[in-house]
């Protein structure tokens, strides 16, 4: 007989959904309640309705700016309040989570009724200017443990990001694709929209060592202190041994930008300048997410000056330089970054 031309699909991974994925997880954790995988599966339903929102924006009269300002001083546009709002709801629905604290609220949301002992810290939708232009945006999210012991509120969140339990980001790009870490690997799903389900495309992720791509919003040259100056001559200046010059991306929603670092290597870098003396980006909901996410899978997070993992904060809006990506980029951008006086 003949043997067929065609050998039908791998159909090993069928099966292979982020819930199947998250309860795998829970049965090698001996004594597990259920609430952390109950949490994340509910996270994943959020993102799933929000990039139903997303791709429907354009005919569902959702785009643009609501006419508010967030605690922040930024347009919120429609989009923005909507992902807040389906984020709160599912969280609060099955009633283990804690507590939110969200770009979008001034405060932090306290659910004292709920059992568990897990806080969400979520930027709901991040890249908020790119939403009407049909550009790569995001969710980006952090479970933290609370203190045991301790009484809820507006505090249980200020602690280091060393005590995520869980970090990651969902990508609305031309595939929407999940990205978590529970602190041992990173793994991505991809959204099958047929299905409605996350399917594991991404098993393992590993920032590659180094990179040769940098990612930084050079309108902000004459902002930055003499170091970061020299860092950004150095990564374009040619020099074939080390694979410079580097290309330059940069897509302005951070999502976007720390999504291709993670895969293809490189650095992205929203460094302190004389504009955001602090930093740009917020600790809780952005930088803790992405550097948890980039320590796992072998990359590195630094402000410039330590390490972001280990701040510990003050207030729940706070903001950081956040430098992430492949080992080798970050700790070049830290030998330029340690010439700058402190206080630079
Ligand atoms: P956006 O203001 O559009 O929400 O979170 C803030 C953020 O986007 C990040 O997603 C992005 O990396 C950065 O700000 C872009 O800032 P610049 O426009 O200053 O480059």
């Amino acid at each position: 007989m003949n043997q067929p031309s065609w050998s039908p699909p791998d159909a090993s991974k069928a099966g292979a959904t982020l819930e199947t994925f998250i309860l795998e997880g829970m049965f090698q954790v001996p004594g597990a309640t259920g609430m952390f995988t109950s949490l994340l599966n509910q996270i994943s339903l959020a993102c799933k309705l929000i990039t139903g929102r997303v791709r429907r924006a354009g005919l569902a009269d959702v785009l643009g700016w609501t006419g508010e300002t967030n605690v922040q001083g930024e347009s919120v546009q429609k989009l923005d309040i909507i992902a807040n709002e389906t984020m709160l709801a599912v969280l609060k629905r099955r009633g283990h989570c804690m507590g939110v604290a969200s770009e979008e609220l001034d405060n932090a949301v306290l659910f004292p009724q709920a059992r568990g002992g897990y806080l969400v810290v979520v930027d709901p939708l991040d890249g908020s200017s790119n939403i009407d232009v049909d550009v790569s945006i995001g969710t980006i999210f952090g479970i933290l443990r609370m203190k045991p012991e301790t009484p809820l509120s507006e505090e249980s969140f200020l602690v280091s990001g060393r005590n995520y339990a869980a970090a990651g980001y969902v990508i609305y790009g031309s595939s929407t694709v999940l990205v978590l870490s529970t602190g041992k690997g990173v793994h991505g799903f991809t959204w099958d929209p047929g299905a409605g389900e996350f399917f594991l495309s991404h098993e393992n992720i590993r920032c590659p060592t180094r990179g040769n791509i940098y990612s930084v919003n050079e309108g902000n040259t004459a902002r930055w202190t003499p170091g970061v100056k020299r860092w950004v001559d150095h990564v374009k200046q040619e020099n074939k041994a080390d694979g410079r010059p580097y290309s330059h991306r940069y897509v302005g929603s951070l999502v976007a930008d720390a999504h291709r670092t993670l895969l293809k290597g490189g650095i992205f870098a929203y460094p302190a300048d004389k504009k955001s003396p602090k930093g740009k980006l917020r600790l809780l909901y952005e930088a803790n997410p992405m550097a948890f996410v980039f320590e796992a899978a072998g990359g590195r997070a630094t402000t410039g000056k330590g390490s972001v993992l280990d701040i510990v904060p003050t207030e729940l809006h706070q903001r950081v330089p956040l430098i992430i990506g492949s080992k080798h980029d970050v700790e070049t951008f830290e030998e330029f970054a340690k010439q700058d006086p402190e206080g630079a």
